[in-house]
């Protein structure tokens, strides 16, 4: 009887020990493009508390904006992949005696290392990210914000359709963007962790909406399907905050 026991026991952890790197390998293969040598897939990143730059909180719980997008990948998305950027950028900074503010840093980024570009346009991009979706969000815009699109598109469906030609052709990791260009609005797309203010970036202007099109962003839910998932997000834009943005 003993044996038995033990040997169930012993068959329960192989169970375990599968599962667990079953699920290591899941989240390993949306971990793709972390900016970290050092983040294990799966891993939990340890909060920053020293650095200079920290993670902020979501304006919003975590299931917060299902069905459109899964709890799993925003508390992925924002414990693990914007925390990785904080703890990174913070160690970069330390390492290059960087001590500008970040928006400083975005504006010169030509002047610095690459990591710093990588992880501060990760860190600013996903901060920016965050506040531009809530519960129940979505809809047409209205007031200024709805001026200026007509203005500047013609239509509010005009300016989604270049939203979306922007998200969905973005070759590999990057932003699409809303931005205001000297009192126009204009669409495109950035990529990897580049954003319009970055004097580099060909894209350059006021940001004003903006859609994570890395695949860290939607694959647990959609796959490779990133059309569905920009078609989604639309009913999460808050678009109180886009107008605080123009
Ligand atoms: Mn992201």
């Amino acid at each position: 009887m003993k044996k038995d026991s033990q040997q169930n026991g012993r068959r329960d952890f192989l169970k375990k020990s599968a599962l667990l790197a079953a699920a290591g390998l899941a989240s390993g293969s949306i971990l793709t493009g972390v900016a970290s040598a050092k983040n294990i897939p799966g891993e939990i990143l340890p909060a920053n508390t020293e650095g200079k730059f920290s993670l902020p909180a979501l304006p919003y719980a975590y299931d917060a904006l299902e069905p459109h997008i899964d709890k799993t990948t925003m508390e992925i998305h924002h414990t693990k992949h914007h925390q990785a950027y904080v703890n990174n950028l913070n160690k970069a900074c330390e390492e290059g005696k960087i001590d500008a503010s970040l928006d400083d840093i975005i504006k010169n980024i030509s002047k610095y290392p690459m990591a710093v570009r990588n992880n501060g346009g990760g860190h600013w991009n996903h901060s920016f990210f965050w506040k531009l979706m809530k519960a129940n969000g979505g809809g047409a815009p209205s007031g200024k914000v709805a001026e200026a699109i007509n203005g500047s598109f013609g239509s509010f469906d005009e300016m989604k359709n270049k939203f979306n030609d922007a998200a969905k052709s973005r070759f590999g990791s990057g932003w699409a963007w809303l931005i205001d260009k000297n009192g126009k609005l204009e669409i495109g797309s950035t990529p990897n962790q580049d954003n319009p203010l970055m004097d580099i970036s060909d894209l350059k202007g006021k940001p004003i909406l903006s859609v994570d099109v890395w695949e860290h962003a939607y694959y647990l839910k959609y796959q490779n399907k990133r059309a569905d998932y920009v078609t989604a997000w639309w009913n999460l834009v808050n678009w109180e905050e886009v107008a605080k943005n123009l």
